[in-house]
């Protein structure tokens, strides 16, 4: 009898110790999970997320998203202040394919998904002397809007472009996604909304002899 049972034990003793080993023994790499950007939506061709150039005024700016705040301030009723989820999940999320158009004259199509502005604006409620839109970026960058503009349109501010987070050269956390206008009015990096009285502010470019209005179809000259 032992002579059957003693190997049997043995055999089995082993098996387990051999399978404990051989997981505990199992090394391999993680593999990185790499999101993986669409480049077709609806059945038309997209362009790829490394297809910008890069002409920002201080060059990338890589935003520390834990401390990372998006504030509306100025002539609102209730100044407000956002952490990146809270935007995210708080307002209602639209994607639509626009193409940015460069003055230097490259352009990029691209599927973009963010929240309206308009949602984000009216959380903080408009005072009546309201005029203009400003955003400020960490670099410094401002462009602004009249604000009926980001009103009455359906004006996104961006997260994601082609189903993949916006990678800290494209604008992470938030850019702005401005139709029918001008690359320049595409802020990246947006930290905050302000709500102003001042119909003659002008941006950054703007400032520069860039039309303010950013209409696609005029020059992007001030005086053309
Ligand atoms: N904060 C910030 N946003 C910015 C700029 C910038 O310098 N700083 N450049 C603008 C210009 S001129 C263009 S054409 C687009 C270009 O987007 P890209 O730099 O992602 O290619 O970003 C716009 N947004
Ligand atoms: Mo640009």
């Amino acid at each position: 009898m032992n002579k059957i049972v003693v190997p049997i034990i043995f055999l089995v003793v082993a098996s387990i110790a051999g399978v404990i080993f051989s997981v505990k023994g199992i090394r391999r790499e993680p593999v990185e999970l790499k999101p993986v950007e669409i480049r077709e939506y609806e059945g038309s061709p997209l362009s790829s997320i490394k297809d910008f150039r890069e002409n920002s005024i201080k060059g990338p700016q890589y935003v520390d998203i834990g401390s990372y705040k998006l504030k509306v301030t100025g002539l609102v009723k209730r100044e407000k202040t956002f952490k990146y989820d809270e935007v995210i999940k708080r307002f209602k999320n639209y994607k639509k394919v626009l193409t940015l158009y460069c003055v230097e004259g490259w352009a990029v199509n691209i599927l973009w998904e963010g929240v309206l502005v308009r949602d984000i604006i009216l959380e903080a409620g408009v005072k009546d002397d309201a005029k203009t839109v400003i955003f400020h970026a960490v670099d410094g960058y401002t462009t602004s809007f009249p604000i009926e503009y980001i009103m009455d349109n359906d004006i996104l501010l961006a997260y994601k472009m082609n189903d993949v987070i916006l990678p800290p050269e494209r604008g992470f956390p938030f850019q702005r996604v401005a139709e029918d206008e001008w690359g320049y009015k595409w802020i990246k990096w947006v930290k905050e909304i302000e709500v102003s009285d001042n119909v003659n502010y002008k941006g950054y470019w703007e400032s520069r002899g860039f039309s303010n209005e950013g209409d696609l179809d005029k020059s992007f000259l001030e005086n053309q």
